[in-house]
C-alpha cells in the first residue's frame, strides 16, 4: 500500500533505531508528493460509489465475510452501522448501507491484526512517524497492552493486571476530580450508562465527550430556545416537507443516505436550498448506488438553490432571510408571519421583529457574501413553504458565534410557525452513530439535577454536584497538572482535539493514559508516564456473555432507539465488550464501596437496560420495546407541539452579527472531512467528489486570492494561524485552486488541528472553532525559524 508518505513501508525486524528514544510525534508526517487534482465531481453516488465501497470491503477481508457483513448493516436483526447517526428508513431494502458505511464496516471488520509481536517490532516513537492511514491499515488490536514507565515499546499484560493498574492510579489521586473520563460517540447506551454511573460513584463529573467538539452548540442553542437539546423531526417528516434547507453540512460524504431522503423529496417537488462555502457534490446531483435503474444516466438534481455563503457568514444570511420575510409580510400581510402560533407559543417576538427590521441589506451582503437577490429568492421559498425542515452540521457548530447562529435558525422556524407539525422542524444532523444516545445516558460534564437524584435513589450514593470539565477544560487541566489520569472510552483524543501540540504536551504530563479502542491510533502514541490500550469488541462482532449472546442499543439522530447485534467472530479471543470493560474496571476501583452488582449486570445486558429504564425518562419497558422491529422513539416535547422550556414557550432571541477582523493577507480557514475518512480514521487518500486524489495536506483557495498572495497551484506553503497575539504553524501544505469564496480557505481535519487555538471556542458551548481559524500563508521554507507546532 503506497500512501505517499515518506515513512511508508513494512515493519523492520526488531527495530532498535535511535528514534526509539526521541519523544513520539503528535502530528502526522508531511507528504513527499503533491496530490493529483481534477475537476469537482458533478454527480454523487452512482457506479463510482459502488466500486469504492466494494474495493474497501473486499480489500480488507475475504468475500464471504465481507458479503455477510454488508447484508447485516442496519437490518432489523443486524448491527447498527458504525458510521454516522443518520436513521434507518422504516422499510428496509436488502442492502441498507452507503459507500461510507461500507468503509466503516471494512475498517472495523478487517482481517489484519495488531498483535503483541507487532508491538515488539515497533517502538512507540517509530510508530509515530507513520501516517494515520498506515496506522489504521495495520489492523485490529488483539491484546491488552501496557507501556511501562520509561519503556519504548508496548507489551502485553492480563486484563486483571490492567484493571489493577488503573485502580492503583485512580486510588492514588488526591481528589476524584484529578481523573478525566472521555467518551467518543460509538459507545453503546449500555456501556455509556454503566460508565457514567461508575465515574460518578468514583466521585467526579469529569465526563468530556466528542459532543463537546461537535453538536454541543446545537444542544446549547436548542435547550435555551425550545427546551430540548435535540432535533424535532423524524425521517417521515422528509416525505412531507415543502422545503429543506441544508446548512453547513456535506451529506454526500458524511451522511450519504440522507441523499436518498433528499432525492425522494426532490422528485416530488420539494425545494432544496443549500448554504455552504463549497458547492458540495452530493447536493448537486445524486444517483442512488443501490437503485440499479438510476445508476446510469444523469441522476436526480437536488438543489433548487445554492447560496455560496462565506465562512461564518451564516448569521448575516439568516438575518437577511428574516429581514426579507418581514418585507414579504408587509407586501402580503397575514401570509408570512405565523401570528397565532407566535402569540400562543412563543416569547420575545417584538424585540426580534424590531431587530430584524433594523438590519440593513449592506450588513447582510457584506457579512454573508451572498447577493441580496439570492437571499430574497431563498426567502420566497421559505415564505411559500408551509413545511420546512432545517438541517445543519459542523459548518454551523464550530464557530465563535455558533450558538447564536443556530438560534437564528430557530427564530426563522418560529417566525413561520414551523416546529411541532408534520413535515417541518429542526434537524441538527448528528455525527457519530450513538453520540446522541451517550448524552441521553448521562455522559455529560454538566449533569442535570434529576439525573443525580435518580442515581442517589437507585444506587444509594451521593454523586458530586459540581460540574465537571469539558474537552477544552480537560486539556488545560492536564497541562497544568490538575488532571493526572486520562481514560478514553473510544475515540482519538490527541488528533480530534484542537491545538495538537498543546494537547500532546497535556497528555505527556499525565501519570496514566488509557484508551479503550478497536484500532491503533495516534492517541496511543503520545502518552502519560504509563499508558494502556484496552482492546474491545466492535459493532460488527458477536458479543457472548455468561447468559448467552447479547445485543446493545443505540439512539439515532432523530431520537429512535434500536438494537444492534454483531454477527461475525471477534477479531481476537482476548477482546472484551465495552460494558464488560467498564463493569470490571468499576468493580476493581470501587470494590465494596458500590452496591451496584457490576459483574452480574454484564452477564446479561437486559439487567443494565432495566436500570436504564428506572433512571432515564422515556425508557419505560425498555427491554420489551427495544425488541420490537425498528425500536421506539423517545419523547420529544417540541415535536409534539409542547415546548419544554421553563416558561413552556419557545423563545425568539436577538443577536448582534459577528465581526471577525482579517488583516491584509489573512484568510478565514475551515477544517473539513474528505470523502475517505471517518474523523481521525483515514480510509484512503482521495477526496473523490472534490477531485483531489492521493494527498491530504492541501489548502483550498480561491484563484483570486492565490493571485493576490502570489501563490501558484501545487505550490508548497506553510500555514500560520493567528489568535490573540499567538502564532501556530503547520508545515508543507499544497495549494489547490478551488471554487471557494474570496477570503476563505479549507484544509482537512486532523492535519490542520495544530492550527486551532485551544482558547478559541464558541460562546456558551465552548466548542473549538475548527471552522473559523484566521490564517496566513508563506511559501514553504520561509517560516523555518519557528519549530513545527510551536506557539510563538
Ligand atoms: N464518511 C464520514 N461520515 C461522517 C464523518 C466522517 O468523518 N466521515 N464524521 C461524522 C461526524 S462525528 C460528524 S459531526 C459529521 C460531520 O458532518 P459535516 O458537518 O458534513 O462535516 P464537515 O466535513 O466538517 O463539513 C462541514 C460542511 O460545512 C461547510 N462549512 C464549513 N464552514 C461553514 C460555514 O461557516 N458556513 C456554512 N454554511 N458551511 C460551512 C463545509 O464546506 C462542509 O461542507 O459526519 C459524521 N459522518
Ligand atoms: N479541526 C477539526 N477538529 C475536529 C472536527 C472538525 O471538524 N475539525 N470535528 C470534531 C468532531 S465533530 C468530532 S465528533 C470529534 C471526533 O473525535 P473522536 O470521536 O475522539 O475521534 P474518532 O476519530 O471518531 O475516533 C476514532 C477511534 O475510535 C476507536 N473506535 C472505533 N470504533 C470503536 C468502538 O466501537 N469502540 C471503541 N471503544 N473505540 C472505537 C478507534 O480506535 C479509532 O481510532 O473530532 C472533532 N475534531
Ligand atoms: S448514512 Fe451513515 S449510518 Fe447510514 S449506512 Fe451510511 S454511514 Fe452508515
Ligand atoms: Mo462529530
Amino acid at each position: 500500500m503506497d500512501d505517499g508518505s515518506r515513512n511508508a513501508g513494512g515493519p523492520a525486524a526488531e527495530r532498535t533505531s535511535a528514534l526509539a528514544r526521541t519523544p513520539p510525534r503528535a502530528q502526522p508526517p508531511e507528504e513527499a508528493r503533491g496530490p493529483s487534482v481534477g475537476p469537482i465531481a458533478t454527480v454523487a453516488g452512482g457506479v463510482p460509489a459502488v466500486i469504492s465501497a466494494l474495493r474497501h470491503v473486499y480489500g480488507e477481508m475475504d468475500v464471504v465475510r465481507g458479503t455477510k457483513l454488508l447484508l447485516k448493516v442496519n437490518q432489523k436483526e443486524g448491527f447498527d452501522c458504525p458510521g454516522c447517526a443518520w436513521p434507518d428508513p422504516g422499510h428496509r431494502s436488502m442492502a441498507e448501507f452507503c459507500e461510507n458505511g461500507a468503509k466503516a464496516v471494512a475498517e472495523e471488520a478487517m482481517s489484519a491484526r495488531v498483535t503483541p509481536a507487532f508491538f515488539r517490532q515497533w517502538s512507540v516513537a517509530d510508530l509515530s512517524l507513520q501516517t494515520d492511514h498506515w496506522l489504521g491499515k495495520q489492523g485490529r488490536l488483539t491484546h491488552p497492552m501496557v507501556l511501562r514507565e520509561g519503556a519504548t515499546h508496548y507489551e502485553p499484560l492480563s486484563w486483571d493486571e490492567a484493571f489493577a493498574l488503573v485502580a492503583e492510579e485512580l486510588r492514588a489521586l488526591d481528589t476524584p476530580d484529578a481523573a478525566s473520563f472521555y467518551t467518543s460517540g460509538r459507545t453503546s447506551n449500555e456501556a455509556a450508562f454503566l460508565y457514567q454511573l461508575f465515574v460518578r460513584q468514583f466521585g467526579t463529573n469529569n465526563l468530556p465527550d466528542c459532543s463537546n467538539m461537535c453538536h454541543e452548540s446545537s444542544g446549547s442553542a436548542l435547550n435555551e430556545t425550545v427546551g430540548i437539546g435535540k432535533g424535532t423531526v423524524t425521517l417521515e417528516d422528509f416525505d412531507r416537507a415543502d422545503a429543506i434547507f441544508v446548512i453547513g453540512q456535506n451529506p454526500g460524504t458524511n451522511h450519504p443516505r440522507m441523499l436518498s431522503s433528499l432525492e425522494a423529496a426532490a422528485r416530488r417537488g420539494c425545494q432544496i436550498v443549500s448554504i455552504n462555502p463549497l458547492p458540495e457534490t452530493g447536493l448537486n446531483r445524486f444517483k442512488h448506488p443501490q437503485d440499479v435503474l438510476h445508476l446510469i444516466g444523469p441522476g436526480t438534481a437536488l438543489n433548487t438553490l445554492f447560496l455560496q455563503v462565506r465562512i461564518n457568514g451564516d448569521a448575516a444570511l439568516l438575518q437577511g432571510l428574516a429581514k426579507a420575510l418581514f418585507e414579504l409580510e408587509d407586501a402580503r400581510p397575514g401570509t408570512v408571519v405565523a401570528r397565532s402560533f407566535i402569540d400562543d407559543q412563543t416569547l420575545g417576538f417584538d424585540a426580534y421583529a424590531a431587530h430584524m427590521r433594523a438590519v440593513t441589506w449592506e450588513d447582510v451582503e457584506q457579512g454573508s457574501g451572498v447577493p441580496r437577490a439570492q437571499v430574497i429568492a431563498a426567502a420566497e421559498i421559505l415564505a411559500r413553504s408551509e413545511r420546512t425542515i432545517y438541517c445543519w452540521a459542523m459548518g454551523l457548530t464550530q464557530h465563535r458565534n455558533s450558538v447564536a447562529c443556530i438560534q437564528e435558525i430557530v427564530n426563522l422556524a418560529l417566525l413561520r410557525g414551523g416546529i411541532g407539525k408534520p413535515g417541518a422542524g429542526l434537524c441538527p444532523v448528528r455525527g457519530h452513530s450513538n453520540v446522541q444516545g451517550d448524552r441521553t445516558m448521562g455522559i455529560w460534564e454538566k449533569p442535570p439535577e434529576w439525573l443525580l437524584s435518580a442515581l442517589t435513589r437507585e444506587f444509594g450514593f451521593e454523586p458530586p454536584r459540581h460540574h465537571g470539565m469539558d474537552v477544552v477544560e480537560t486539556l488545560h487541566a492536564m497541562h497544568d497538572g490538575r488532571v493526572k489520569v486520562f481514560f478514553a472510552l473510544g475515540g482519538n483524543f490527541l488528533s480530534a482535539t484542537p491545538d495538537t501540540e498543546f494537547t500532546a504536551e497535556a497528555l505527556r504530563r499525565t501519570r496514566l493514559t488509557v484508551h479503550v479502542s478497536t484500532k491503533l491510533n495516534r492517541a496511543h502514541l503520545v502518552h502519560g508516564r504509563r499508558a494502556l490500550i484496552l482492546p474491545c469488541l466492535g459493532r460488527t462482532e458477536r458479543d457472548v456473555q455468561a447468559r448467552g449472546p447479547q445485543f446493545v442499543t443505540v439512539e439515532n439522530s432523530m431520537g429512535v432507539v434500536s438494537a444492534s447485534r454483531g454477527s461475525v467472530a471477534p477479531a481476537s479471543e482476548h477482546l472484551l465488550s465495552e460494558p464488560v470493560i467498564v463493569a470490571r474496571l468499576a468493580s476493581a476501583v470501587l470494590g465494596a464501596r458500590s452496591r451496584v452488582p457490576w459483574l452480574s449486570l454484564v452477564e446479561d445486558y437486559d439487567g443494565i437496560r432495566e436500570l436504564i429504564a428506572r433512571v432515564i425518562p422515556g425508557f419505560d419497558d425498555f427491554n420489551r420495546r427495544v425488541r420490537e422491529p425498528g425500536g421506539f422513539a423517545l419523547p420529544n416535547g417540541p415535536r409534539e407541539g409542547r415546548f419544554t422550556t421553563k416558561s413552556g414557550k419557545a423563545h425568539f432571541t436577538v443577536h448582534a452579527l459577528p465581526r471577525i477582523k482579517l488583516e491584509p493577507g489573512q484568510l478565514l480557514m475551515m477544517t473539513i472531512r474528505t470523502h475517505d475518512q471517518f474523523n481521525t480514521t483515514v480510509y484512503g487518500l482521495d477526496d473523490r467528489y472534490r477531485g483531489i486524489r492521493n494527498g491530504r495536506r492541501v489548502v483550498l483557495l480561491h484563484p483570486g486570492d492565490m493571485k493576490a498572495l502570489g501563490l501558484s497551484a501545487d505550490q508548497l506553503v506553510d500555514l500560520s494561524s493567528h489568535f490573540e497575539g499567538e502564532t501556530r504553524l503547520a508545515r508543507a501544505f499544497r495549494v489547490v485552486p478551488y471554487n471557494i469564496p474570496r477570503g476563505c480557505a479549507a484544509t482537512y481535519f486532523p492535519e490542520a488541528n495544530v492550527l486551532v487555538p485551544v482558547n478559541s471556542f464558541a460562546e456558551k458551548s465552548r466548542t473549538p472553532t475548527s471552522k473559523s481559524v484566521v490564517i496566513s500563508l508563506t511559501p514553504a521554507g520561509e517560516s523555518r525559524a519557528l519549530p513545527a507546532g510551536a506557539v510563538a
